[in-house]
């Protein structure tokens, strides 16, 4: 096989304009007239508003090229596209290969006949994807799947017609790679691993479909390389029966297999495998592909609350901690290697172990698998499709059959892939969204199509492609056909009436969900970040520009109700900021702690949502930029394997250990029962051990008649979970709402030094402070803790890596450290 890329330098132009301009492909046109500064930043204050004529408007793109020598030998040659966005016209040398409309496909057409040996023209018009969905909303309206009317008319990514974090952006351009392949006498067109395990070793079984062109004896080669470097092969002659393509079926044991598991339960072994076509001693193609070896199931078991929805891998129950993913960029395109894996790694970190690819983004592409395989992140996967009714005939089904067919066997080798579900929030958009109506009957077709995709052609799909993955109706869904998709018994679980609903925090307490994979509160993006699209005088929570990067119809005005419930009015925007970070964290803290505690009946939470795909004030942990939100430090203690919580109602505290692990764990939880300035009313000492995967009650405290009076505002309860001298959790509950503790200033004192070139902070309070937040003016860093409780007199080293160039005075000066006391005094 001979592969000649089509990246480079491409031009495009508005259709109509006459000036070619450079462009990037893979690409699109906002960038490309970003980069060139005839568009302002979409980003930067309401310029979203001033780019709309974009994708009003028809774009061309042309590259000429001259074709490899090399590559005009080969008999097939293809010109392979990998993604384009949508609505595409594909021509080579005049000659039209195709209309495209569907950004989830590749195209292939042979070209082998167009192709010249001199100069070659490709060209690729692109029609304004606005102008096609308003002519067929016109025709029949479908409601909801972004906030332009319309979208569901076209297999484009939902969240790019705006959605309650993003902007309206509708990209248009070759999103994906684009080449040319050449090949003699066949290719591999689809390889097919599957695993079994049985009796301590596995069994990888390959099946390679070819499509041939010409007679020739082949042969299929099977490499396997385990991760110690051991070689293991196998080959077959490739059979050809009538009427289909000829296959190759290969097998190959594996003896003492190093499995692959979830981030928290063990390595990420990957094993390459890499599939050969050969004639002769030609090669004629090949693929590799990392593959990890385990089992995956998701048991669906009769028991006292209904039915359980537990994910379990390599027969361990695996209690789901991560967060819903959404696309990274509103123009995917631009989104970097190491932002992505930054993003991947920051959830590692948080000790998550599955991420949701909500229905309303992208089927992400290999790199993002590749990433989930290797830090143990279980995918659960949507289909592309969210919120809106999606049109019944027979061109769309199609479309979507062929999409599905090639996303799933694009994506089935990874080890990471946990789950194929329909959609997001359809079916309960048909049940309690008002969408049906038993009187109109083409109402009542589009919820025929509904049932048809999400109930026939999509679960045929994964169980003829995929057979070895679950596949889920809808999220949320009970499973059977509009019966209670968001009830509590069986299945998945969005809980919205906190945030949507005004809720309090508690009302997360009398939730017991099977599996929640939604659920979120809001909070802004840390300064620096509104810094980027907001000038000064904008800084401010009811201001145009804060407003017009708020998506939510609940708005600002609902952070600033539920901050106001918890904690005192902050004297200043800064402080606003930090407090929306502060009110978010431990409202996601509430619900997963208690979650947590009843393991046994709940089997995940995923929170909504990991990140952004522009600066905005939403439900992400970690923002646009990839800073960590106050949320995604608590995450990473919420997650941990050994969670420390007090469950409080009043004065009764109870004192629970979470455990992930899968040994019994002993060590001690120590509690205080402490006054504000330190002093200590009540302590003790318990030593503990928990069963493996369990949550124990530690200790039922009862402070009832204890704390009369002020007292109560001037006293909290301390816990903390020790494992020999190290203090590895510990939780702080209060007997009033924050906004009554007495707090006074807590003086905070801090000294840097520096050890391997890190820096160490050593902090110190006067009396107790409250979240205390660590930040670096003038720098991204992580610290090893965030947004702490700091009691009197207990000094706490806090290390964070220097930036690459500065010295440790440089960071003594640009270290801000606050406290929720700071935040109004
Ligand atoms: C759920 C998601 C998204 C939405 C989020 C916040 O409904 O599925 O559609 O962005 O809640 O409202």
């Amino acid at each position: 096989m001979i592969e000649q890329s089509l990246r480079g330098a491409w031009q495009f132009r508005r259709v109509g304009a006459s000036e070619w301009l450079p462009a990037s492909v893979p690409g699109g046109v906002h960038t490309d007239l970003l980069a060139l500064g005839r568009i302002p930043d979409p980003f930067v204050a309401d310029n979203e508003h001033a780019v709309q004529w974009v994708a009003e408007n028809d774009w061309e793109y042309r590259l000429i090229f001259s074709t490899a020598q090399s590559l005009l030998r080969e008999e097939a040659i293809f010109l392979v596209c990998d993604g384009l966005d949508t609505l595409a016209e594909v021509s080579l040398n005049g000659q039209l290969l195709g209309e495209t409309n569907n950004m989830f496909r590749q195209y292939r057409w042979l070209v082998t006949d167009i192709l010249r040996a001199g100069e070659n023209e490709l060209y690729v018009l692109f029609r304004s994807p606005l102008a096609f969905i308003r002519a067929r909303q016109a025709e029949r309206p479908l409601r909801g799947g972004g906030d332009i009317p319309g979208g569901p008319y076209l297999r484009k990514a939902p969240y790019q017609w705006g959605w309650d974090w993003g902007p309206k952006l509708p990209p248009i351009g070759i999103w994906k790679d684009i080449r040319l392949e050449g090949y003699a006498i066949a290719r591999l067109d689809d390889v097919h691993i599957r695993q079994e395990h049985a009796d301590g070793q596995v069994s990888l079984a390959v099946t390679a479909r070819l499509e041939q062109w010409r007679e020739a004896r082949l042969r299929v080669m099977l490499t396997v390389v385990a991760p110690d470097g051991q070689v293991q092969t196998a080959q077959t002659v490739p059979v050809a029966c009538p009427d289909r393509p000829p296959t190759a079926g290969l097998q190959i044991i594996l003896h003492n297999p190093q499995l692959w598991w979830p981030n928290g339960y063990g390595a990420q072994p990957l094993y390459e495998v890499e599939v050969s076509l050969w004639a002769d001693e030609t090669l004629l193609d090949h693929r590799a592909f990392p593959v990890g070896l385990r089992t995956l199931a998701l048991r669906q078991e009769a028991d006292e609350w209904g039915e359980s929805f537990q994910f379990v891998v390599n027969g361990v129950p695996i209690f789901a901690k991560g967060a819903n993913w959404i696309p990274a960029d509103s123009f995917p395109t631009r989104v970097r290697d190491e932002h992505l894996e930054w993003l991947i790694q920051s959830a590692a970190k948080a000790h998550m172990n599955m991420l949701r690819v909500w229905g309303g983004g992208i089927y992400p592409d290999e790199r993002f698998y590749d990433l989930c395989d290797r830090y143990g992140l279980l995918v659960w996967q949507d289909f592309i499709f969210a919120c809106g009714i999606y049109p019944e005939d027979r061109d769309f089904f199609e479309n979507v059959r062929q999409e599905a067919i090639e996303n799933v066997r694009r994506l089935r080798h990874h080890a990471s892939l946990a789950l194929w579900c329909g959609n997001n929030e359809m079916e309960e958009g048909w049940v309690y969204w008002q969408w049906d109506d038993p009187h109109d009957a083409g109402n009542q077709r589009l919820k025929a199509a509904y049932d048809r995709m999400f109930h026939h052609l999509l679960p045929a799909i994964v169980a003829s492609e995929d057979p070895d993955r679950p596949y889920w109706p809808s999220s949320p869904s009970s499973g059977i056909p509009f019966d209670h998709p968001n009830g509590q018994q069986r299945g998945d679980t969005h809980y919205w009436d906190v945030w949507h609903g005004r809720k309090p925090f508690t009302a997360y307490r009398q939730q017991y969900p099977r599996f929640m994979s939604e659920f979120g509160f809001q909070s802004l993006p840390p300064l620096a970040t509104i810094q980027t699209y907001a000038p000064l005088e904008e800084q401010n929570i009811t201001s145009y520009i804060m407003e017009h990067h708020q998506r939510s119809p609940a708005g600002n005005g609902l952070m600033v109700a539920q901050m106001t419930d918890l904690f005192r009015l902050p004297k200043d925007f800064p402080s606003f900021v930090y407090l929306s970070m502060v009110l978010q964290a431990e409202g996601i803290r509430y619900g997963v702690e208690h979650w947590r505690r009843n393991c046994q009946r709940v089997a995940g939470t995923l929170y909504w949502q990991l990140n952004d795909c522009w600066p905005v004030a939403s439900w992400s942990s970690i923002d646009y930029f990839g800073r960590w939100k106050a949320l995604h430090y608590l995450a990473r203690r919420f997650y941990a394997p050994l969670l420390l919580s007090i469950e409080d109602d009043g004065a009764r505290m109870n004192l629970h250990l979470t455990s992930d692990l899968l040994q019994p764990w002993s060590g001690r939880v120590l509690w205080r029962l402490e006054r504000l300035d330190g002093q200590i009313l009540e302590q003790e000492e318990v030593a503990v051990t928990v069963a493996p995967q369990s949550n124990t009650l530690v200790r039922a405290l009862d402070f009832t008649g204890r704390l009369t009076g002020d007292e109560s505002r001037r006293t909290v309860l301390i816990a903390e979970l020790w494992q020999a001298d190290e203090l590895i959790g510990h939780s702080l509950a209060t007997f009033v709402p924050n906004k009554h503790l007495a707090l006074v200033n807590p003086r905070l004192h801090w000294d840097v030094e520096e050890k391997d070139g890190q820096a160490r902070v050593w902090l110190q309070a006067a009396s107790l402070a409250r979240f205390v937040e660590l930040s670096v003016d003038g720098a991204d860093v992580v610290f090893s803790d965030n947004y702490f409780d700091l009691s009197p007199n207990r000094a706490r080293r806090v290390d964070v890596p220097l930036p690459s160039g500065w010295t440790l005075d440089r960071l003594q000066v640009a270290l801000r450290v606050r406290s929720l006391y700071e935040s109004y005094a």
